[in-house]
């Protein structure tokens, strides 16, 4: 089956967390649509590359969909070939490079997908409706929850992302940090706004000042309306 960009903003722009992984092989290899081939492919952007100045520059946004973005869409396709080398040989000794290749690519490619989508022109502000009042709810006020999310996205060690992510049991709003793309992770948490804090992401336009980057993200780029979708979709 051939994950094309619908699918894939389907999957991913809903929250659903497992389904990239399941859709790259782990379980259902070959597909059932009656195509051999499944491959992920790298969503277009929603907004043109010049969209975001001058908060976001062309420069970066260019690089960081077209180069960064694009490997790990193409490490993703790379690890799930190699997990159905293995299956198709019966041999399983490289079974730990490729999980770990998996979860890596995997999850880059599932948090710039959502990266993209949580940034508009015009972008920022303050949620509304649900959202908003379960952010009041959970951290007491808005400004409560920036001091945290810009805190825990500021201070992620090396490379990695400040994350909102929300229960689908529970519907309880959390903030993380992720390290790399796939480390400090919990499991079933669906990410809703997402802040890439890899050098990649802001060096060019905002170089060692990573807490310019984030307060700008969430000033001026924050496409609430996208999060309260997301926020709303999940555990449906
Ligand atoms: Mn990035």
């Amino acid at each position: 089956m051939r994950v094309g960009r619908r699918d894939f903003l389907r999957l991913a722009g809903i929250g659903v967390l497992a389904g990239p992984l399941a859709r790259a092989g782990l379980s259902a290899p070959n597909g059932g649509e009656g195509e051999d081939h499944m491959a992920y492919e790298l969503p277009p952007l929603p907004y043109a590359y010049d969209a975001l100045e001058p908060h976001y520059d062309e420069e970066t946004v260019r690089l960081h969909h077209d180069k960064h973005h694009a490997a790990y869409v193409a490490g993703l396709n790379a690890a799930e070939e190699q997990v159905q080398k293995m299956l198709a040989a019966g041999d399983f000794a490289g079974a730990k490079a490729a999980c770990k290749a998996l979860a890596f690519h995997g999850s880059g490619h599932l948090l710039h997908s959502i990266f993209w989508t949580n940034m508009k022109p015009g972008g920022g502000g303050a949620p509304s409706g649900a959202l908003a009042a379960a952010i009041e709810k959970q951290f007491g006020s808005f400004e409560a929850f920036k001091g945290l999310f810009l805190s825990a996205a500021n201070s992620v060690e090396g490379s990695g992302w400040g994350v909102l992510a929300c229960c689908p049991m529970t519907k309880t709003l959390v903030v993380l940090q992720a390290e790399k793309h796939e480390n400090f992770a919990v499991w079933g948490l669906v990410p809703i706004l997402v802040l890439d804090v890899w050098e990649h992401a802001y060096y060019l336009k905002y170089q060692n000042r990573r807490p310019d980057w984030t307060k700008t993200f969430l000033e001026s780029l924050v496409n609430w309306g996208d999060v309260a979708e997301r926020y709303a979709a999940v555990g449906k």
